[in-house]
């Protein structure tokens, strides 16, 4: 089904939360993160690591009301989305949000796309404790199975938020000398290893032969990542909220940290293998490290 079970609406509360719990890399981390409406949960509602998503509307006035419900000072910066400075959420050129405070960012979508948001105080750490989230502007008739107006159809969606995570870093509050380098032992697919990710509902790739999986790639990693669908070709049809000029048709694609990547696969034939991430080391391009998912075609 398309879709990725959220309501498509132009505003939102969003709530930051310092007190969130995973287990990552088997360790219980605490996390940081925005919630979507009060749930009180992240990611597809079932984690608190990363973030929630928001999916709005193109050319509808947009609101997202931020509350600070933490006790530290944070933003919500609208990365990649044509906003003014006072809605960018970058502490150095407007204002950060104090604890208990709120703000209501507006600003307009003109283009059906894959964006992020992310806090911006203190970016390194805050955004690393898992204060990153996709936005997904739907077309303006909010249309849940097109990628933009006049653009593909898709039969299933997937949102994949590619991440990485250094233990070393779990318990620190303040960037500085120990953040100089980050060295990530932990290897995620929406916030999950791959021993959770192959089966998790929404992760994992699932079609019928002949359909259109349309899957939205956002990088929060600090590392590239590359995709590949177990070796089955795919289109890149989208790149930071707009339309390739050009479509890619290939069987691999690296990802920059911060970059989104819209793509399209229409599988032929029936197959049962992992679609995988493999993050790279940002000198030697080395694999550090993978995260995998099923990708299951019937
Ligand atoms: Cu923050």
């Amino acid at each position: 089904m398309a879709g990725l079970g959220t309501i498509v609406k132009p505003y939102y509360t969003v709530v930051s939360r310092m007190s969130g719990n995973q287990i990552i890399g088997g360790q219980s981390v605490g996390v940081w993160y925005f919630d979507r409406d009060g749930s009180n949960q992240g990611f597809m509602n079932n984690r608190q690591f990363p973030s929630a998503h928001l999916e709005i509307i193109e050319g509808l006035p947009s609101s997202v009301l931020f509350r600070n419900l933490s006790p530290m000072d944070h933003t919500i910066h609208l990365h990649g989305l044509d906003v003014d400075q006072e809605n960018d959420g970058v502490p150095a050129t407007s204002f950060s949000v104090p604890m208990m405070g709120s703000y209501t960012y507006q600003f307009l979508a003109p283009h059906a796309g894959t964006y992020h948001y992310h806090c911006h105080v203190d970016t390194v750490i805050h955004y690393h404790r898992g204060m990153t989230g996709a936005i997904i502007v739907r077309p303006s008739d909010s249309a849940i199975d097109r990628a933009w107006d006049g653009g593909p159809t898709f039969d299933e969606e997937v949102l994949w938020h590619l991440m990485t995570y250094d233990l070393n870093w779990k318990d620190i509050s303040r960037s500085g000398l120990a953040t100089a380098r980050h060295r990530p032992g932990v290897f995620m697919l929406n916030g999950f290893e791959s021993v959770q990710a192959r089966d998790d509902l929404f992760t994992r790739l699932v079609a019928t032969v002949g359909q259109r999986i349309y899957l939205r790639v956002l990088n929060s990693s600090y590392q590239w990542g590359r995709v590949r669908l177990a070796g089955l070709p795919f289109d890149v049809v989208a790149s930071d909220g707009r339309p390739m000029r050009q479509v890619v048709t290939t069987d691999s694609w690296e990802i920059g940290p911060g970059e989104r990547y819209d793509l399209l696969l229409t599988p032929t034939a029936p197959i049962s293998a992992d679609a995988t991430v493999e993050y790279l080391d940002d000198w030697t391009g080395a694999v550090l490290g993978t995260a995998a998912t099923r990708l299951e075609i019937t």
